[in-house]
């Protein structure tokens, strides 16, 4: 048995029909039984009440804003409370836990089992071929981490990871660690994430990030949901589809699957005032091969274009002449790109493209959303470009309405960017944190994930701190990864829940148990809160209500700041103690270094919270090197299947949070009882010579490399010939280390081409 790839539980696959709807009574019926199940009754109460509410805690779910004005009693929706449940769970793994089991038993557990053995309660030691995690205290363990920093010959070798659920205060200090330490080895889950969406959205906009508000979402009149599942993923992202439905607007969804929650949608709040309407979503479902995004969108502009020539429709010529560059390429290329290229790259009828461009021509206001679906493609960059291209000829940009939504994924993960966890620090930053701390930080460039993950493996890395998350699984190529991993001297976990990750350890290793989300932090007799920015640059405080899970517990706050106290040589110039005795004290300094946080202490604490500067948003202007919008050519990539090949993409089922597994359904989709699925159209499968439920071994080769998983059964779905889909973290052995989006070197995992062999 590998102990890096997750052993399956005992699978029981069962297939319903696919759900038509999402959310309603089954959505509160799964709320509650995950919620009690996990918390108590009395807790469940207490902790969901307090979600989303202003003085309550930001939920570890998603990005997804809160309303900015009246908010109800319950601002949470069915995956938001399996993720608090699933922190402020009552079971403990104690000490003893690690004496019971060695770490080699362990590894033979499922992710599902190790998620669900509880709250991590006390800091555990790994010694060098010892196979057993015992207790260490906290001083001792930060001193381990110093001495191995210390040690090391070049601050280089040091790579510090973030997961996207650390606050705002833990952020500044983590890089502010690194920086001073000597490294910009910052490597973050967002480098897997919306890395694409940052990089097209800077080359283009001048700005890596969104430019609409929820409020934006009710003044729209079309909305198009390219690559994204919200039903499962962003739950509360359908409540303000609905609103939008309700005022008029229109909406498309652009997606290789029907996901449930774009075809029709209950607000289980509206089951509580006995309401039983559903609405329904999308107006236009576009079923788009894999990877056949950019010749759709080009085939949207491209109508859009003749429709112009034929005098039915305006560009925004005021704002293309006088905000943009590169109309003309960007036409001319339109006219020379082929309907039939373009049908056949996009896998989508010209008639539906005609009928997806008809509704773009007569919307005053567009707004284009999308997820993983877009991103993580080798040519992940270009597909968000060639969102802004669509946008663009309509002037969509700083006006109600309109505009690009990358809809984020972890709760804090667009803040820890603001924040400086990044492999590729601007220098006008660096230069503010040098004068601020007075030390010099390195310039040249750091490790993202991936290039990380290749460091290691060369031996160029010794020491691996991960600020939550779950890097083993969460990464791709997990053989090729775990056999990286385990060359480190050390690696450090500060988590809050087991994961595959504590188990494929460096040779010495340490789990740091920390605070979550839901605890009350208290400092020196002080409660303190932290601060986040949700998917759309509003930055607001998170404060916890419940009793830690054990009196052993650190914020992350604290556990930064004395692995760096430990760490930095005593005259360091940085007080670390000071920084962490009051977290306003880091607030300050995020204040002098940060634009966008002036009066950071006052204005948190005196409103709900405050949008950060945009300038597309906040003024149609654009931060590029010459003010302008950019206009791209991207060129439509192949995705055409090599012979006896089929592309997969590896996505999120319902009960599942990222590498965390709640359960083994994925209700929408009628899957039951199994994750090792492998979701694929009938014609396919019978043209290969398999029937449904087949054992099949996957195989991943084409580099020449040979990976394969074992123990998957094919599924026959509604989903586009060529294409599979299997879920996310089982699949991870199959996407191959180097198989990245050109410029944001964001894994591809979900275009990778792979062959079946039948195991009976
Ligand atoms: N409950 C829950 N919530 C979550 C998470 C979770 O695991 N569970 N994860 C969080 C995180 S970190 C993130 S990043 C987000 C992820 O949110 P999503 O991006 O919605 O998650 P995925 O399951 O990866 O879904 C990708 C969607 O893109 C579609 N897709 C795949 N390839 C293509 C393509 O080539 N073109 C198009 N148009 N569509 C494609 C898939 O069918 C699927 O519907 O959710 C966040 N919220
Ligand atoms: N094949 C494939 N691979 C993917 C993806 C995909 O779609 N397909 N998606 C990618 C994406 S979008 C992302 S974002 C990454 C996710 O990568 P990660 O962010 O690394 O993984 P998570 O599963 O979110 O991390 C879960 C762990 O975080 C810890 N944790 C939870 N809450 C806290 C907290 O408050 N503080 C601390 N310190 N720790 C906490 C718990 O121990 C838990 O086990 O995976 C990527 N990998
Ligand atoms: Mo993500």
């Amino acid at each position: 048995m590998k102990g890096h790839r997750a052993p399956p539980d005992k699978p029981r696959s069962r297939q319903r029909p696919r759900k038509k709807s999402a959310a309603g009574i089954p959505a509160v019926v799964s709320t509650t039984k995950h919620a009690f199940k996990k918390m108590g009754i009395y807790n469940s109460i207490k902790t969901l009440k307090m979600v989303n509410q202003k003085e309550g805690f930001d939920c570890p779910g998603c990005a997804w804003p809160d309303p900015d004005d009246e908010r109800t009693k319950f601002e949470f929706c069915e995956n938001g409370a399996k993720a608090v449940a699933d922190e402020a769970m009552k079971k403990k793994i104690t000490p003893k836990f690690f004496s019971k089991y060695s770490i080699s038993e362990l590894c033979n557990k499922s992710d599902y089992w190790l998620n669900n053995q509880g709250r991590l309660t006390n800091p555990m030691f790994k010694d060098e071929n010892s196979d057993y995690y015992v207790e260490i205290d906290w001083e001792e363990a930060f001193e381990l981490i110093g001495d191995n920093l210390k040690s090391l010959e070049l601050a280089n070798e040091a790579i510090f990871y973030t997961s996207g659920r650390t606050s705002n205060e833990a952020a500044f200090l983590y890089q502010l660690f690194a920086r001073s330490f000597g490294t910009n080895n910052l490597p973050d889950c967002s480098n897997m994430c919306h890395e694409s969406s940052g990089t097209g959205l800077t080359e283009t906009i001048g700005i890596g990030k969104g430019t609409v508000t929820l409020e934006d979402f009710d003044n729209s009149s079309l909305i198009v949901v390219m690559g994204q599942n919200p039903g499962t993923n962003h739950p509360r992202m359908l409540s303000a589809l609905e609103s939008n439905k309700k005022n008029g607007g229109k909406i498309i969804h652009v997606n290789p699957l029907p996901e449930a929650g774009l075809v029709r949608f209950k607000h289980p709040q509206d089951y509580m005032k006995l309401s039983f309407k559903s609405t329904k979503l999308a107006d236009l479902h576009l079923p788009v091969k894999i990877n056949g995004d950019i010749a759709l969108m080009k085939g949207i502009g491209k109508y859009l274009l003749e429709e112009n020539k034929k005098g039915n429709y305006q560009f925004d010529n005021e704002f293309i002449s006088q905000k943009t560059n590169n109309f003309e390429d960007y036409v001319s290329n339109l006219e020379e790109t082929s309907w039939d290229k373009i049908v056949h790259g996009s896998g989508i009828s010209k008639k539906m493209i005609e009928d997806a461009g008809k509704m773009f021509l007569e919307s005053k206001s567009i707004i284009i959303c999308w997820a993983m679906g877009l991103t993580q493609h080798v040519n992940g960059v270009n597909n968000v470009k060639e969102t802004v291209n669509l946008l663009l000829l309509g002037g969509h940009f700083g006006r109600p309405g309109a505009g690009v939504c990358p809809v984020r994924g972890h709760s804090n993960v667009q803040g820890d960017r603001t924040m400086g966890i990044w492999e590729k620090p601007k220098e006008a930053f660096l230069k503010k944190l040098e004068s601020r701390f007075n030390f010099s930080p390195p310039y040249e460039h750091g490790y993202d994930t991936v290039s990380a993950i290749n460091a290691m493996s060369e031996n160029k890395a010794k020491v691996f701190i991960a600020l939550g998350g779950n890097f083993i699984s969460a990464t791709p190529d997990t053989d090729f990864t775990a056999s990286a991993i385990k060359k480190m001297d050390l690696t450090v976990q500060i988590s809050t829940k087991l994961n595959r990750s504590h188990l494929i350890t460096g040779k010495k290793a340490l789990i740091l148990p920390c605070l979550g989300r839901t605890e009350k932090d208290i400092i020196q007799g002080k409660e303190q809160f932290v601060t986040v920015e949700n998917s759309m640059g509003f930055v607001h405080s998170s404060r916890g209500g419940l009793k830690p899970a054990s009196k052993l517990l650190k914020s992350e706050v604290n556990i930064v700041a004395n692995i760096a106290r430990s760490s930095t040589s005593i005259e360091s110039s940085i007080k670390w103690e000071y920084l962490m005795s009051d977290y306003d004290n880091i607030r300050d300094a995020i204040e002098d270094c940060i634009g966008g946080f002036e009066d950071f202490n006052q204005r948190i604490k005196t409103s709900s919270g405050f949008y950060l500067p945009n300038p597309p948003k906040d003024s149609k202007s654009f931060s590029t090197i010459d003010g302008k919008a950019n206009f791209s050519v991207n060129e439509i990539p192949n995705n055409s299947n090599v012979d006896g090949y089929l592309t997969m993409m590896t996505i999120r089922s319902h009960d599942q949070y990222n590498t965390t597994i709640y359960g083994l359904d994925d209700r929408y989709r009628g899957i039951k009882g199994n994750r090792y699925v492998v979701l694929m159209n009938q014609e396919d499968a019978v043209e290969l010579g398999f029937k449904a439920k087949q054992n099949v071994r996957i195989i991943s080769d084409l580099d020449g490399e040979n990976r394969s998983v074992d123990g998957f059964k094919i599924m026959f779905y509604e989903i586009p010939r060529g294409c599979v889909a299997t879920y996310f973290p089982e699949a991870n052995p199959l996407v191959p280390i180097n198989h990245v989006a050109l410029k944001s070197n964001t894994p591809a995992s979900k275009s990778i081409p792979v062959r079946f062999e039948a195991i009976n």
